[in-house]
């Protein structure tokens, strides 16, 4: 059987990162794309390097020229500015929505046929704008952010008990901003309710970290924005669509009546397999979560229109 073909669109800290896990893993060969001369190239060098070590037989391949993407199975975009210290992911929307607007004329012209997963920010925006530019049908175009932020939900939960992260199941969902909803009915640890383990007050608090957590990291790092976690988060995605694996992943897919809304992306768990966003499963949602999910479902119509103001539409 022919290796899969993986093109990363933006090969930054997200980009390098997500190469070493899908080489790692022998999810197939790796086409790393950048607009820089030279760093997807110095890049795929390096990690190419290390293949004798893991080991591992991926072919990794830098590039400057969108042609190399042909024939791409899945196709993960990074491409853009990421923030720093004192920004919001919003703040990113006019600068990166001329990057994603380039981007996806590429992936358009050269992997028509690719399931493609948006990771740059703001993230509800940029998915909605290659949507738009590529014309992809939705069950090839989705977006990266709920993996991440259950991820980070699940973790506090996991350090706070001293358990396993495996032991704690949980899903963020809405925008990927500081109002994105945990959805505490769904957390569970060993399989009970989180409520038997943490008191309402202290999961308040996990809660609130988890919705800023991007910014922690930000406010650590100084020079950019996380990027391991981001980079496994997507990757994960790639596999459950490159393995058929059917597995229910928050991410922000295309909106059709779900959870009442229609006509834009939101994060929403999801099942992903070989047919790409196969199904948007609805959970039962308490009033407060679903008044959230609301509140936050307004802002990323708010982020949308401030998007089609910048593009003049
Ligand atoms: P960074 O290390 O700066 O990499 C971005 C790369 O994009 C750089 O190598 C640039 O050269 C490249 N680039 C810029 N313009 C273009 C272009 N026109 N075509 C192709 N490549 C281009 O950033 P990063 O990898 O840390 O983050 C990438 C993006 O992901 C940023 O927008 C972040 O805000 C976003 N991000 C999203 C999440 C989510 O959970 C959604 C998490 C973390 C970061």
């Amino acid at each position: 059987m022919a290796r899969k073909k993986i093109a990363l669109i933006g090969a930054g800290n997200i980009g390098g990162t997500m190469a070493h896990i899908a080489a790692i893993r022998g999810l197939g060969d790796v086409v790393l794309f950048d607009v820089v001369e030279g760093l997807p190239q110095g890049k795929a060098l390096d990690l190419t390097e290390g293949g004798p070590i893991e080991p591992f037989d991926a072919t990794i391949t830098g590039t400057n020229d969108y042609k190399d993407i042909q024939g791409a199975d899945v196709t993960i975009v990074t491409a853009g500015l990421a923030r720093k210290p004192g920004m919001s992911r919003d703040d990113l929307l006019s600068v990166n929505s001329k990057i994603m607007t380039e981007v996806s004329a590429g992936i358009r012209e050269n992997a028509p046929d690719t399931f493609l997963i948006i990771v740059s920010n703001p993230l509800d925006a940029m998915v909605t704008l290659a949507r738009r530019e590529t014309g992809f049908p939705k069950e090839r175009l989705v977006g990266m952010a709920g993996v991440l932020d259950s991820a980070r939900y699940r973790s506090f939960v996991a350090m706070e008990l001293g358990v396993s992260v495996e032991s704690v199941q949980a899903m963020v969902l809405g925008g990927h901003g500081d109002d994105m909803v945990p959805i505490r009915s769904s957390c569970t640890v060993g399989g009970a309710p989180v409520l038997k383990f943490i008191s309402e007050e202290r999961l308040l608090e996990i809660e609130t970290r988890t919705r800023k957590a991007g910014g922690e990291v930000v406010a650590l790092l100084k020079t950019g924005s996380a990027y391991y976690s981001p980079a496994t988060a997507a990757i994960r995605m790639a596999e459950s669509f490159l393995k058929d694996k059917g597995e229910i992943l928050p991410c922000a897919a295309y909106l059709e009546g779900e959870y009442g809304y229609s006509g834009f992306y939101l994060g929403v768990p999801a099942r992903i397999g070989a047919g790409g966003v196969e199904e948007v499963i609805e959970f039962d949602l308490t009033d407060d979560e679903k008044k959230a999910l609301d509140e936050s479902a307004s802002h990323v119509q708010d982020l949308v229109a401030a998007l089609d103001k910048i593009l003049g539409n």
